[in-house]
């Protein structure tokens, strides 16, 4: 039995906190080309974040500080960058670095002592180029352009995800209760930030601002994902009756043979 209140876990409670993380990267600038490594072609930045962005913020999420209950993020790179695992131990968790290609960057995040719980790792794979052309990709870093800066538009790759907690310990659920995370804006503000949603034009890049999360995308998903289960229930009925229906057939043209 334990002496200790704090030490007690609370059954039977679950506990969440909602984060993102991912990547956003940006082809360097002919200035910036010139103090990198010759064959480095972009600039990025790989990070954990809480999913709610600030208000009028260039940072895809981050409107939490996440020290509260996370203790370090290492970030292992891809072994062709020097001292490929870092590890990071005060916010912001992230990495920032040039480099000219895509890898599988492994983000292990390690909680503070008192929730007493093993580091949990996700995978993500860092994107430096769009999904689609869609005829406004950045032009070619080394392209000679009449106006550099808004050719330049970032790639975002991020991936919302919600850190559970079951059964915590009475301390560290205190801790947790006393940062509520910033709730996701209701309305869609913003761009989704997907390498999918990357802006539709080079106006679109201009105007329409730093990709969000929102209550909405999750709303849409969730519509999409029912629609598809109509979809796929419709089909079933649909089969289910062609199937009936050929196994009569069969069954009358069985019977002529006999007959
Ligand atoms: C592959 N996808 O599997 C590639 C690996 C590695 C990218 C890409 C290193 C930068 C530096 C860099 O950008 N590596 O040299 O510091 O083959």
């Amino acid at each position: 039995m334990s002496s200790n209140p704090d030490r007690v876990r609370v059954r039977g409670i679950q506990i969440h906190r909602p984060i993102i993380y991912g990547n956003t990267a940006i082809p360097l600038r002919p200035e910036e080309k010139e103090l990198a490594p010759p064959e480095h072609t972009h600039r990025w930045t790989v990070a954990v974040r809480s999913a709610a962005s600030e208000a009028n913020s260039d940072i895809v999420g981050g409107a939490d500080d996440l020290s509260y209950f996370l203790k370090r993020v290492t970030f292992k790179l891809h072994e062709s960058f020097p001292n490929a695992t870092r590890n990071v131990d005060r916010p912001p968790f992230e990495v920032t670095e040039t480099g000219w290609g895509e890898f599988e960057v492994q983000i292990r995040l390690h909680f503070i002592p008192e929730s007493a719980e093993k580091a949990i790792l996700f995978y993500h794979h860092l994107k430096l180029h769009p999904w689609a052309p869609t005829g406004t990709d950045p032009a070619p870093p080394t392209a000679p352009s009449e106006s550099p800066i808004t050719n330049y538009s970032p790639v975002h790759s991020w991936q919302y995800d919600e850190v559970i907690f079951f059964d915590p310990f009475q301390n560290f659920l205190n801790i947790l209760t006393s940062h509520p995370p910033t709730p996701l804006p209701k309305e869609k503000r913003r761009p989704y930030p997907f390498h999918t949603a990357n802006p539709a034009s080079l106006e679109e890049s201009r105007t329409a601002g730093v990709p969000e999360f929102s209550q909405q995308l999750e709303k849409e998903e969730l519509e999409r994902l029912d629609t598809a289960k109509r979809f796929v229930v419709a089909e079933q009925v649909k089969w289910r009756n062609k199937l009936i229906e050929k196994e009569k057939e069969l069954a009358r043209l069985k019977k002529e043979l006999g007959e």
